[in-house]
């Protein structure tokens, strides 16, 4: 019962059909991890999986996969650019819990409130947007702190039915992953330093917040423990931090 595996398996074909796709390496022990879940005849095996690429524009493409059968299925699926790129970054969370499904797709932009950054990164998505509108519609209570992360093209949505999920969000997900592309080669570096630092400032705001509020750690902490759990966190899921400390200490040794 793997609900996610085909959104995955399309994603990864679409990624090597358009991009120079290179491994991003996995911190040992971090690629594969299972635990067994609950008692009696209700134990599970909740394996997690973690899958990463990079390509010259994209500084990580990273998913991690947790399956632990019917009612426990997640895949939260990030893309983020190099520093040097005004790119959103590309925000699949894609979730299955005994009460339903909970479905976040995004480009998350890095400027929620410049106009310009919406022309050129949001006002292409809404009409892709719109079209999963009368299938998916809003999902509503939302942390209102993660508002400013989110564009307007947000697709949030709260399916009952596997149905939903393999058919519409399925569609869903390779539009939006689609357009992302189309973004990724348009793009030009960035060279203009003041830009550069405010691009910096905003991956690093997105990415604390993610880290600091992972809605998985809670989860991950009840079946792998809290050292794996923070190591993966902050080694993989949002590693940004540990690559800029390791590259600042390269560059002065
Ligand atoms: N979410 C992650 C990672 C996950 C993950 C790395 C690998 O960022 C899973 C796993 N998301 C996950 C799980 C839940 C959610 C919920 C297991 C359910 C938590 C629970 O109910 O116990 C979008 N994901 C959510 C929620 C939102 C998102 C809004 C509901 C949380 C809530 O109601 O409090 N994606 C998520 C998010 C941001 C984002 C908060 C912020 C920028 O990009």
């Amino acid at each position: 019962m793997t609900l996610y595996q085909p959104f995955l398996d399309s994603a990864i074909a679409l990624l090597q059909k358009r991009l120079d796709l290179q491994p991003y390496p996995i911190p040992e022990g971090f690629e594969s991890k299972s635990a067994l879940v609950g008692k009696g005849k209700h134990q599970e095996e909740v394996l997690t999986t973690s899958t990463a690429f990079q390509s010259p524009k994209l500084r990580q493409i990273r998913a991690a996969h947790v399956q632990g059968g019917k009612s426990l299925q997640v895949l939260n699926f990030v893309i983020f650019p190099h520093l040097n790129y005004d790119l959103p970054f590309f925000g699949g969370d894609l979730v299955t819990l005994p009460g339903g499904h909970l479905i976040a797709l995004d480009m998350q932009p890095l400027f929620r409130d410049d106009p310009e950054y919406q022309a050129k990164y949001t006002q292409p998505i809404l009409p892709i947007f719109e079209s999963y509108q009368q299938h998916l519609p809003w999902g509503g209570d939302f942390p209102e702190e993660a508002r400013p992360f989110f564009s307007p093209a947000f697709l949030w949505t709260r399916p009952q039915e596997n149905e939903v999920v393999e058919t519409h969000v399925f569609a869903a997900f390779q539009d939006y992953l689609e357009a992302y592309l189309n973004f990724v080669d348009r793009a030009e570096p960035v060279t203009d330093p003041q830009s550069l630092a405010d691009i910096e400032e905003a991956q690093l705001r997105y990415l604390r917040y993610r880290a600091e509020k992972d809605p998985a750690r809670g989860m991950f902490k009840r079946f792998y423990g809290s050292e794996w759990t923070e190591e993966y966190i902050h080694g993989f899921l949002f590693d940004l931090e540990r690559k800029m400390a390791q590259a600042g200490l390269k560059s002065v040794t």
